[in-house]
């Protein structure tokens, strides 16, 4: 039966040690609860970490691999210092404030911290490999996994894999501070689908691929590496119906009256977050004292409580952020403070479920002030809490929640005074406008629950997996065996693309040529006697005659239009007609003019219009003008091909597979035959190749070759290996 592999950090539950015992404390947070439905749903796996084991007994170690097998939860451990490195140091230290603008807590020196976020996604990767079955879903989720989509797709290019980022996306501008930041990226295109908390989100991810990987974007699709990849909004929601039976408990009832009863204020004002530096704590101190300053007659009728819970403890910019928001509390609270009122009572830990249910029915003013945050959970918590249809939600327009929850009073949390105001007229908020605006809220809260997204999420990721193109299986199978072949064969034929194949992409043409090393390699093979090879390359006639005229191999150039034998001359497949170009070369002039960094490149039998230098946005939309002119004005004879960051026009019938076939001729029986490339064109080549030959694809990406190697070095130590 195909199962869902669930992959997070850490795991829904923490094994506690107490001794040879042990004991599931369940994770708390909002990642945990949300999928805890999917996984009870029965079908699926969990994998993620376990907490610390390292000082747990044999028989600790057994009881805890026990209750985990039971919950269906695959372990993957930790050391401290891997704990340290990769999660303290680069997920929290510098993902965490990056992802949330906070580029001033961004550690300066991660150090090791990169590599050994790298090795444990590595091992994550591995461990999905190991479980996963044909027909699995694999599930990863948020910033601490974003290596994992890319690895694990390399081990199972066929699977269906999903990726899910819990926080914020940020513009491109922001993320490309990152050193790694193309690493992350082809990482987190591994996927099948990638899901965000807002469409906005969403269109950061796709612009940044754009802008820094090279990916081409089309509606809410980027095409990477010949892989289409959906990036799309999944706002994520929560178990409103739970949330609701629970704030109607009786004892939740009763708590949440003998606390209002208890404070003598008019208003109880809420804040529930974990004390991190991006839910906005500081200010929103602020603005209430600001309340208080501006309004005095609010002083004695108000109270705010604010409940921090305790987290990621060990990190020092947490400590001194705990002791600041300390001092803040108590500065105000002294300059407000009188002996039968208390402004803010601050309250450092967690509490249990119905405490907090409680806390949420009592409160008739909620504040959710993040400077960022991915969705926020309080936010509809508060609301699917309040049966009574009553209460103000304050929200932040920086949280995620801000653009599903227009109902809410939404503020700018770096405005102290605008956010004072709102909090004022929460307070002063009339019943029928509470009631017209937490209806409609709990309304957005109750369609949209936690069910709804991961419903959502998995059926677009069953939809994309779909529509991916199917990767040949056999890609990715050692080529060890079929190389003896070749080496021992008594004849054999190499035919080989250039670009992308034996030397890697430049960013101008002219730049790509070929080093003496290459020469002397093709040279040795050429001289060998028993061994041909050819070039088979777009590139023009007089590129590959410069480099490679005076070499004892065989030259195909423009894709096919021209050849030249090992030791002949240049002849032409078919006449052109120069004049035919004419119509092309006007349209790609224009194109040429109004786009810095793009030129034109001309061929005997074709023209090129190159645009890898361009600035992505700016190119796609050149590019699809020029496609969609030509598309109307070429002759029959001409053919649009459209290649990697570049547009040809060339002589319809002529390709590549063709040149493979005037190549090996008749005689294609007798030798052996690799044929070797990377792009769209050379995929015709695969498709001429006669029974028996070697297909090696170069780099990723759907293709019908045999065989798969990752770059040009490898290419390159292949050849050396049949001298
Ligand atoms: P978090 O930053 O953890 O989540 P949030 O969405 O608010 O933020 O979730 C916090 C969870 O902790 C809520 O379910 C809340 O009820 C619970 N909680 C808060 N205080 C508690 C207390 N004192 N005791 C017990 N439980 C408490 C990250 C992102 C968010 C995103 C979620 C889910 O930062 O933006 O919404 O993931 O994707």
């Amino acid at each position: 039966m195909a199962r869902d592999l669930i992959v997070s950090n850490r795991l829904p539950v923490t094994v506690d040690l107490d001794g040879d015992d042990v004991e599931l404390r369940p994770s708390s947070g909002g990642l945990a609860s949300a999928l805890a439905g999917v996984h009870a749903r029965g079908e699926s796996l969990w994998l993620g970490w376990p907490g610390d084991l390292g000082r747990a007994s044999a028989a600790a170690r057994a009881h805890a691999a026990d209750a985990l097998h039971t919950r269906r939860l695959v372990p993957i451990e930790l050391s401290a210092s891997e704990v340290s490195r990769y999660y303290d140091g680069l997920a929290n230290g510098v993902l965490w404030p990056l992802f949330h603008y906070l580029t001033d807590v961004v550690r300066r020196d991660p150090g090791r911290d990169w590599a050994v976020y790298r090795e444990v996604n590595e091992r994550f990767a591995a461990q999905i490999a190991a479980t996963w079955r044909p027909g699995d879903r694999i599930w990863i989720h948020d910033y601490h996994l974003m290596l994992v989509p890319g690895l694990v797709r390399r081990r199972l290019p066929g699977a269906a894999i999903g990726f899910f980022l819990h926080i914020p996306f940020p513009a491109a501008e922001v993320f490309r501070i990152l050193p790694w930041r193309e690493e992350l990226l082809r990482g987190v295109l591994g996927a099948d689908l990638v899901g965000l908390h807002t469409a906005d989100y969403a269109h950061q991810v796709r612009y940044a691929a754009t802008q820094l990987v090279g990916a081409e974007e089309l509606g809410d699709e980027l095409t990477y590496e010949d892989r289409r990849v959906r990036v799309g909004a999944y706002p994520i929601g929560i178990d409103a119906h739970h949330h609701a039976s629970q704030a109607d408990a009786p004892e939740v009832i009763g708590q949440a009256s003998e606390w209002k009863a208890s404070a003598r204020v008019e208003r109880v004002v809420l804040g529930v977050d974990r004390l991190d530096y991006t839910k906005g704590l500081p200010r929103r101190l602020l603005s209430f004292e600001r309340l208080l300053e501006r309004w005095p007659a609010w002083r004695e009728r108000v109270q705010l409580v604010q409940l921090a819970v305790p987290t990621r403890e060990r990190s020092a910019e947490y400590d001194t952020f705990r002791r600041d928001v300390n001092e803040l509390v108590g500065r105000i609270n002294g300059r407000f403070g009188t002996p039968v009122w208390t402004p803010i009572q601050f309250m450092y830990r967690s509490v249990s479920a119905t405490e907090l249910a409680a806390l949420y029915r009592a409160a008739d003013v909620m504040l959710v002030t993040p400077l960022r945050d991915g969705m926020n959970l309080v936010a509809k918590e508060y609301c699917a809490s309040r049966t009574d249809e009553h209460g103000v939600l304050v929200l932040s327009e920086l949280a995620g929640a801000a653009a599903e929850l227009r109902e809410a009073l939404l503020v700018n949390p770096y405005d102290v005074d605008g956010t004072a105001g709102a909090i004022r007229r929460a307070l002063e908020m009339s019943a029928p406008e509470q009631q017209a605006r937490m209806t409609a809220l709990r309304g957005t809260v109750f369609r949209n629950d936690v069910r709804a997204w991961a419903g959502r999420f998995l059926d677009d990721l069953d939809a994309a997996h779909a529509a991916a193109p199917v990767i040949a299986s056999g890609a990715s199978t050692p080529l060890d065996a079929a190389l003896a072949v070749l080496r021992a064969a008594p004849r054999r034929a190499l035919l080989l693309d250039y670009d992308g194949t034996l030397v890697s992409f430049a960013s101008m043409p002219e730049l790509a040529f070929p080093d003496e090393e290459l020469r002397a390699l093709l040279r040795a093979l050429g001289t060998a006697g028993h061994t041909e090879v050819h070039l088979v390359s777009g590139r023009s006639r007089a590129s590959l005659d410069a480099w490679f005229g005076d070499l004892p191999i065989g030259l195909c150039a423009e894709h096919g239009y021209w050849l030249r034998p090992p030791g002949g001359v240049w002849e032409a497949v078919a006449d052109a007609s120069p004049d035919s170009l004419a119509v092309a070369q006007v349209a790609m002039t224009r194109a040429s003019a109004r786009t810095p960094g793009s030129f034109i490149e001309t061929k005997g039998s074709s023209l090129a219009w190159h645009y890898r230098m361009v600035e992505p946005r700016l190119a796609a939309r050149r590019a699809a003008e020029l496609r969609q002119q030509l598309s109307a004005s070429l002759p029959p004879s001409l053919a649009l091909l459209d290649g990697a960051k570049v547009i040809e026009v060339r002589m319809r019938g002529v390709d590549k597979g063709g040149a493979v076939r005037r190549i090996l001729g008749e005689g294609a029986a007798d030798r052996a035959v690799l044929i070797a490339g990377d792009d769209r064109t050379d995929e015709d080549m695969f498709a001429a190749a006669p029974p028996g030959a070697i297909t090696l694809r170069v780099g990723a990406g759907a293709s019908g070759a045999a065989y798969r190697v990752d770059g040009p070095d490898d290419v390159r130590a292949l050849l050396r290996g049949l001298r």
